[in-house]
């Protein structure tokens, strides 16, 4: 088995520590960081979702697997965003209001930070009047948001609402994404970008810059 198919099935069994250490030793061996991102972590953590469709696990499982993953990144995080680095610009970055789901948030915040950015992370859950709140105390550049249920990405257009209410909107870009979320979904609410992945995230805040 390889160091990759050993993390990707080691992020469903849960074991944090264990993908860390593997994370770690793949690095050393000089595999790419995305490589690892793709081939392992988050190949772990489809295949649970799959099982998880299936109601093959449940809950508390893919609870601990995304525990396990968000330890993953956090190593690889320590390797790829250098330290003491002058931000070139700032994002406020949430889940919306409903939503737990934070891996793909933490994986647009590392690649945010790993292009230079301040990352001001709210976390999950976050209602529109923090965001806002969030917006008026750190005047971001940008205003991330993630969503990954369909009973949530409504969520993502209350904020834009709520920003236009506060008489913000045009302070800052919003930039929307998350599984259920796509372009026609992002003009309908009045986002000024949408991003498939993390990475796209990164480089659509680059482009706000510009
Ligand atoms: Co939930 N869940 N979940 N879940 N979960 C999904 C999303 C689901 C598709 C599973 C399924 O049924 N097949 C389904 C949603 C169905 C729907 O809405 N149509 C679902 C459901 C139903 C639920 C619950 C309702 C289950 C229940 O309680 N019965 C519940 C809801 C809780 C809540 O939020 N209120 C729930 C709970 C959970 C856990 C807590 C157990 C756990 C989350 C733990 C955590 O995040 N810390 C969990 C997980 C892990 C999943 C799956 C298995 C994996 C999601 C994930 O992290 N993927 C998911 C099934 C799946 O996606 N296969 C599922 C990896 C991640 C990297 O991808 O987040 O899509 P993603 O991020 C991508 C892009 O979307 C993008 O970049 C990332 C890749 O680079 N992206 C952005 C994300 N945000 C972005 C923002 C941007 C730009 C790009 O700009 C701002």
């Amino acid at each position: 088995m390889s160091v990759l198919s050993d993390i990707a099935e080691l992020v469903q069994k849960g074991k944090a520590q264990e993908v860390s250490d593997l994370v770690a030793q793949a690095l050393d061996e000089g595999t790419a960081p995305q490589q690892i991102l793709d081939e392992g972590l988050l190949k772990g953590m489809g295949e649970l979702g799959v099982r998880f469709k299936n109601n093959e696990v449940f809950v508390p499982e893919v609870l601990i697997a995304a525990r396990a993953l968000n330890k993953g990144t956090e190593t690889l995080k320590s390797r790829l965003v250098g330290e003491d680095i002058k931000p070139i610009g700032r994002v406020v970055l949430a889940t919306v209001a409903g939503d737990l789901h934070d891996i793909g948030k933490n994986l647009v915040k590392l690649m945010l930070e790993g292009a230079g950015f301040e990352v001001i992370d709210l976390g999950t859950d976050v209602p529109a009047a923090k965001i806002i709140d969030a917006v008026n105390e750190y005047h971001p550049e940008v205003l991330a948001l993630s969503a990954l249920l369909t009973t949530t990405m409504a969520a993502q257009g209350d904020v834009i609402k709520a920003l236009e209410a506060a008489g913000i909107r045009d302070k800052v870009k919003v930039m929307v994404g998350g599984a259920p979320i796509n372009e026609a979904f992002a003009k309908e609410i009045g986002a000024d970008a949408y991003s498939e992945d993390a990475s796209g995230a990164a480089q659509a805040a680059k482009a706000f810059l510009a």
